[in-house]
């Protein structure tokens, strides 16, 4: 517990965690399962190309989303690469800057032009009025980011793409297990796209998945996971290698089975940084869409500088030194990254909102890596430092002083 400014290990006092808290800890399903499946699939020499636990990760995947086709491949951004080719997307293609950036390069990769559309500043997704001033003759689609597995605007973005003709895609890396107005997140647009990376709420440790009610979309993602080929000698067209191998396919099942679980850790942790932020001035909980099942997995904060007394980047220095290490997604933005900050220069000018949130927004330690008692302490740092604001801004500028004294 920190009693004085000094205490903080930024000024020399004891870490308040002697290892590092990280956001992205790995949720694990039951160890003996996940070892059995893991075994079994070396028992039957079935190591990859469309085996039984992809197509039981594939069937389970189709079922809780309630489509009639889930394609799983090796990554998030395969599945997106791929979702955007089986679309037919070319020219422009209208998507946030304020994502990871795996959504912006699955289009450049391929030759597409990521026209970067601002965000609402309430829901950190897509702004359908901004994505209609951005469509133009050569706007082929438009990919909605359901960020921190909140929706976007479904409705609005539905009725952009029909009335220019263009295609809508989601990617839903984030949302897996969340849901919008009654309907799982998934069933939307031409089709969507899940992560199930190490670090999201169901993990295949690398993996992601196509999912769609489309079959030409869903067979041309199937042909182009596996080099294109229908058969053995016979091959339909242009593809490579994107697919999920058995052993991830085998952790995915172990961790759909202990979902319900994983979920309610979230929830629970969401709920102790509520309780424990509540009230800190300048501290703004990003709230999950709780109408419907929600995967709980981001914990996120939104630092309103002036009234906080401290900035985001100055908050997320003194959690680092107490190894916390909180994440500041999806700074600085794609348009600031390569090469669309070099594309695009000046694109922040269009983008007031995307600009505003990657200077506030910090994510927090969630799943089961994350117990009470260390978001309790996680979140008593906070409010230590928001209230001694003005003493830590002092020291530093003191340090700075010295500093500059020492250097000349
Ligand atoms: N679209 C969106 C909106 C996305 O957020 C993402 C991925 C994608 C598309 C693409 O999906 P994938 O192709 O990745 O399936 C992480 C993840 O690598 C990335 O999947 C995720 N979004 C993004 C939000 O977060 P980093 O740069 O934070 O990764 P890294 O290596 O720093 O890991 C985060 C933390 O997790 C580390 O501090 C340590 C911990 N960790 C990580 C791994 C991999 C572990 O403890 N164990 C592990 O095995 O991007």
């Amino acid at each position: 517990m920190k009693t004085t400014v000094n205490d903080l290990a930024i000024f020399g006092g004891r870490s308040e965690f002697p290892s590092l808290l990280h956001v992205g800890r790995p949720n694990l399903g039951d160890r003996r399962g996940t070892l059995d499946r893991i075994g079994a699939v070396f028992e039957r020499g079935w190591l990859t190309n469309d085996g039984p636990c992809v197509r039981d990760f594939e069937r389970r995947v189709a079922d809780l989303v309630g489509v009639s086709h889930c394609v799983a491949v090796s990554s998030g951004t395969t599945a997106l690469a791929f979702a955007i080719r089986a679309a037919g997307l070319s020219g422009e293609v209208i998507v946030p800057s304020f994502t990871f950036v795996g959504t912006a390069h699955a289009l450049y990769w391929q030759g597409i032009t990521p026209v970067f559309c601002d965000v609402d500043p309430q829901t950190h997704n897509i702004a359908p009025a901004r994505v209609a001033e951005l469509i133009t003759p050569r706007t082929s689609g438009i990919i909605g980011v359901h960020l921190w597995g909140r929706a976007c605007e479904v409705e609005a973005l539905r009725a952009i793409s029909r009335q220019h003709g263009v295609r809508l895609l989601f990617d839903a890396a984030h949302a897996f297990g969340c849901s919008h107005q009654g309907g799982m997140i998934g069933r939307f647009g031409d089709a969507e796209v899940f992560s199930f990376h190490a670090t999201k709420c169901v993990n295949t440790c690398e993996g992601g998945a196509v999912v769609t009610d489309n079959s030409e979309i869903a067979e041309a993602v199937r042909l182009m996971r596996n080099f294109g080929f229908v058969d053995y000698d016979l091959v339909a067209g242009v593809g490579i290698n994107g697919k999920l191998n058995e052993v991830s396919a085998a952790v995915g099942l172990s961790s759909l089975d202990a979902m319900a679980d994983f979920v309610r850790v979230n929830k629970r942790n969401y709920a102790c940084y509520r309780e424990n932020l509540r009230g800190a001035a300048g501290i703004h909980l990003v709230p999950h869409n709780e109408a419907g099942p929600c995967n709980y997995h981001y914990v996120v904060l939104e630092i309103d500088e002036a009234a906080a007394g401290l900035g985001r980047d100055e908050l997320m220095r003194i959690l680092w030194q107490e190894n916390v290490l909180a994440r500041r997604y999806f700074y600085p933005g794609c348009h600031r990254m390569k090469p669309y900050c070099d594309l695009f220069p000046g694109a922040g000018a269009h983008l007031p909102q995307t600009e505003r949130l990657c200077s506030r927004v910090l994510c927090l330690p969630n799943g089961t890596a994350a117990g009470a008692d260390e978001i309790e302490r996680v979140c008593a740092i906070i409010r230590f430092s928001l209230d001694h604001a003005t003493e830590i801004r002092a020291k530093w500028a003191a340090a700075r002083v010295e500093d500059t004294a020492h250097a000349g």
